[in-house]
């Protein structure tokens, strides 16, 4: 037994005092144990098993529905360490105060400890970290989540380079629910949730906060990225990763079906990742992406067979939904947007006999499956690479109900990283908090940069500056809205008429016209037939309104200002050209 590992487990032992400790080792027998114990205490109810093959349902406690960015805490001795985007507690204040919470609260339960990989096992890119919890529901869904068990022990060896991770659901109080990152420490504490990025350290906490520190450090990137491959009708296939905000598209884009006549060409969509992406540079000088994670944790509410059948197909077996509607006459599960006929007899995501004719809703609006990756009809054949595919472009995009067109392409990668830090977003419920409200949220990772996001910034600069092998940079907006509030741009499986346009851009195979922001499509080369969009409108979503980005621009000023002298100075002057450009 690596001796750090037992150090950290021994230290979480004697504070939690746990009546039991069981290791995961992956075994079989020991997660269908699992399994059986949480639908005796009723954590996790079995769906039918001939329709939804080894699939269960979990409902959340009602305070307990999303991330708490609010609750959220970089723990680094000094404060600017963290930055003006995270909120900050002093390392040893942040152990006193969590201690007295975590003491005693594994009192008559049993401790789990879950050794996992970031990555698959033994690749370049991967990263280690063991998860202490008292929650089955995190077991098993990190089961799902990650790899897991005895084999990743054996490839930790004795090295002391693992992510120590300390959660308990304890009593789910709000008052004392605290997700605490100590990155100089490789550790997080996250206490008082029982709900996804809160605890499936993994994911939001390890993936990206703390991988976020060392990858600025060593020499790389963790975004909140997905990744796909896009193969055209002559047979090549290309990487693209894009950053969009919580509950904004990434999974939606990254297992995308094009359109028939597309299909009928050969084009082809394959899904890599739908979250998180790991970028390292090749021996090659290219951008080289892993996704970290094994498994999808997908929005429920929207998906279906026609807006992401490929999701829908990778929760028929082997996953866990949350907060969804169980329909008890056939015992499946049902959500809105899963279909036009939401079940007679139910009971929705707070437990309770729910009729859909009430006019609430009876999934929560962050609902969400936790599907395995191998699921996926169009999992890419490189999903497992342990060198990762190499990138020809980066996107950013986000909701944006005026002002950011279709799509556009940074002048180069400098004025790439100023989108992707001036990039803004409505907000969703992935978050607890207001939903629908316009957020300046730099490269999607406003609530998952672990240091300070003016450093942030730098290190993207430093890691494609001048550099001819970096991917292309691009934004991108599917959610432009008519003045009846309805979608202009039909998005889902037609979005693949953009990534032509944008894998095209990075081959110099088609021209673009050149306005203050960027290089945006001249409205023939984006292909519509079929589509039902007037011609102005897709010139509308396509044209660069210079008053409404005089405004853009001033309040991109008013977002700098927070980073004070950690603003990259290329970025202040990437807004003064900005600026004149709009004169
Ligand atoms: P996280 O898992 O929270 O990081 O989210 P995500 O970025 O993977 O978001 P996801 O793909 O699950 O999309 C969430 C919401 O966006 C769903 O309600 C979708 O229906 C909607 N959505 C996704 N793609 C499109 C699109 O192209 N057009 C429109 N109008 N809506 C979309
Ligand atoms: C997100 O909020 O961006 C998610 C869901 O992907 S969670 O894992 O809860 O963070
Ligand atoms: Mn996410």
């Amino acid at each position: 037994m690596n001796r750090k590992v037992k150090a950290f487990v021994d230290n979480c032992v004697a504070l939690a005092k746990p009546d039991r400790v069981i290791w995961i080792t992956g075994d079989k027998a020991q997660i269908e144990e699992l399994r059986k114990e949480a639908m005796q205490t009723g954590e996790m109810i079995k769906l039918n098993e001939e329709l939804l093959p080894n699939c269960y349902l979990h409902r959340s406690a009602l305070n307990d529905v999303a991330r708490v960015e609010g609750r959220t805490f970089i723990c680094c001795k000094k404060k600017e360490d963290a930055g003006p985007t995270n909120n900050w507690m002093e390392p040893q204040e942040a152990y006193k105060l969590l201690e007295g919470i975590y003491d005693g609260c594994m009192k008559g339960r049993t401790m789990y400890i879950i050794p996992y990989s970031m990555g698959a096992i033994g690749s370049n890119f991967s990263k280690i970290g063991i998860e202490v919890t008292d929650s089955i529901y995190v077991v098993l869904s990190m089961i799902i989540m990650t790899r897991v068990g005895d084999k990743v022990l054996e490839q930790l060896g004795e090295s002391n380079d693992f992510v120590r991770g300390f959660h308990a659901k304890a009593e789910l109080d709000e008052s004392k629910r605290y997700i605490c990152h100590f990155p100089e420490d490789n550790a997080i504490w996250s206490v008082n949730s029982g709900y996804g990025g809160n605890v499936l350290l993994g994911k939001k906490c390890f993936a990206l906060r703390i991988a976020s520190f060392q990858a600025k450090n060593e020499g790389w990137m963790a975004e909140h990225m997905l990744i796909l491959g896009i193969t055209k009708p002559d047979g090549v296939t290309r990487y693209v990763a894009a950053a969009f905000p919580s509950a904004c598209g990434k999974t939606n884009l990254a297992m995308l079906i094009p359109p028939k006549e597309y299909l009928d060409k050969g084009y082809k969509i394959e899904t890599v990742g739908d979250d998180i992406a790991w970028i390292r540079k090749g021996k090659d000088g290219g951008f080289y992406a892993v996704n970290p994670e094994n498994g999808f944790f997908g929005v429920a509410p929207g998906t279906n067979m026609k807006s992401n059948p490929n999701a829908l197909l990778s929760t028929r077996k082997d996953s866990i939904f949350t907060n969804v509607v169980l329909n008890t006459d056939n015992n499946t599960v049902w959500w809105e947007g899963m279909d036009k006929n939401p079940p007679k007899n139910a009971i929705n995501w707070k437990g309770e006999k729910w009729d859909s004719a009430d006019g609430t809703k009876g999934a929560h609006p962050n609902s969400r499956f936790t599907a395995p990756a191998i699921n996926c009809p169009c999992i890419s054949d490189k999903f497992e690479d342990p060198d990762g595919v190499k990138l020809s472009a980066i996107i950013f995009g986000g909701r944006r109900a005026k002002t950011a067109p279709l799509v556009y392409q940074s002048k180069d990668w400098v004025n790439g990283v100023f989108v992707g830090a001036s990039m803004a977003s409505e907000t969703t419920a992935a978050a607890t908090g207001a939903v629908g409200v316009l957020r300046r949220d730099p490269m999607a990772m406003l609530p998952f940069c672990g240091y300070n996001m003016g450093d942030y910034f730098q290190h993207w600069i430093d890691m494609g500056e001048g550099d001819a092998n970096a991917p292309k940079i691009f934004n991108v907006n599917w959610f432009r809205l008519d003045d009846d509030g309805n979608f202009i741009w039909p998005g889902f499986g037609d979005n693949v008429r953009v990534l032509d346009w944008i894998i095209d851009r990075c081959e110099g195979k088609i021209g673009a016209v050149d306005t203050p922001i960027g290089y945006v499509p001249s409205p023939e080369d984006i292909n519509v037939k079929g589509l039902d969009i007037t011609e102005e409108n897709l010139k509308d979503i396509l044209t660069v309104d210079r008053n409404i980005w005089r405004d853009e621009a001033a309040s991109v000023e008013e977002h700098f200002k927070k980073f004070g002298d950690k603003l990259p100075q290329k970025l202040a002057a990437q807004l003064k050209t900005l600026k004149e450009n709009l004169k």
